[in-house]
């Protein structure tokens, strides 16, 4: 993947996602822009709290679903295509993703569990609304399968290639813990916390 797929993804999903609003004339009709839903805060690094380990969900209840809005509201307000609970500081395993450039395709992850199906490692660029502005390559596994639960509580299992196993493999990190600069070398790694730190400290 060259060095500005992952810019030029998103500037093209950008592009599209304003044409669908002036479309429909409104933002009502557009999923993830559910009128009760709640931007929340994103954490961003060095946050101690990207750190916490996070929990399975016993059981997908209502307050789940509208946990889940609200990722949806929050990822898809930040322009992201994926997000895990941990970066909003709620410490479940729930994921939220779009990879589409529309909304279309809106998918959740809960209690999910991966399974390698091609050893091979693929490096691709990433990016992460926790590490904002900053974009680097990372090697993931090429080839899994994943099976998770959906909104409704029901499991399914989806092999996944590509951009989704490369986001799901980076949500799934969150959930443990562990952010996309912990593949980066320490040199890297710092000066990213650095340029961050100082970005908070001026906006503090
Ligand atoms: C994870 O990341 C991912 O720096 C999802 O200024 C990314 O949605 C997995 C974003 C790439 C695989 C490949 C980042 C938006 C979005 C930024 C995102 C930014 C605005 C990141
Ligand atoms: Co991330």
């Amino acid at each position: 993947m060259s060095e500005n797929t992952f810019c030029a993804a998103r500037r093209r999903i950008l592009a599209n996602r304003i044409t669908v609003r002036g479309f429909n004339g409104g933002t009502a009709t557009n999923k993830g822009e559910n009128q009760s839903a709640m931007i929340r805060e994103i954490l961003e690094y060095p946050d101690p709290r990207l750190r916490t380990i996070a929990k399975p969900v016993d059981e997908v209840t209502d307050d789940i679903r509208t946990l889940i809005d609200d990722m949806f509201e929050t990822m898809y307000d930040a322009n992201g295509i994926g997000l895990a609970a941990t970066q909003i500081d709620v410490h479940k395993q729930v994921i939220v993703m779009d990879l589409s450039e529309d909304k279309s395709e809106p998918r959740v992850f809960i209690n999910p569990k991966v399974e390698v199906l091609d050893g091979d490692l693929e490096a691709m660029q990433e990016g992460c609304l926790s590490v904002p502005g900053f974009y680097e390559d990372v090697k993931r596994i090429e080839h899994c399968r994943i099976t998770a639960k959906d909104r409704n509580g029901e499991e399914f299992v989806l092999e996944a290639e590509g951009l989704l196993a490369v986001c799901i493999q980076h949500e799934m990190d969150h959930l443990n813990g562990k952010l996309f600069v912990d593949y980066l070398s320490q040199l890297k790694r710092s000066r990213i916390r650095k340029k961050l730190e100082k970005l908070h400290k001026q906006s503090a």
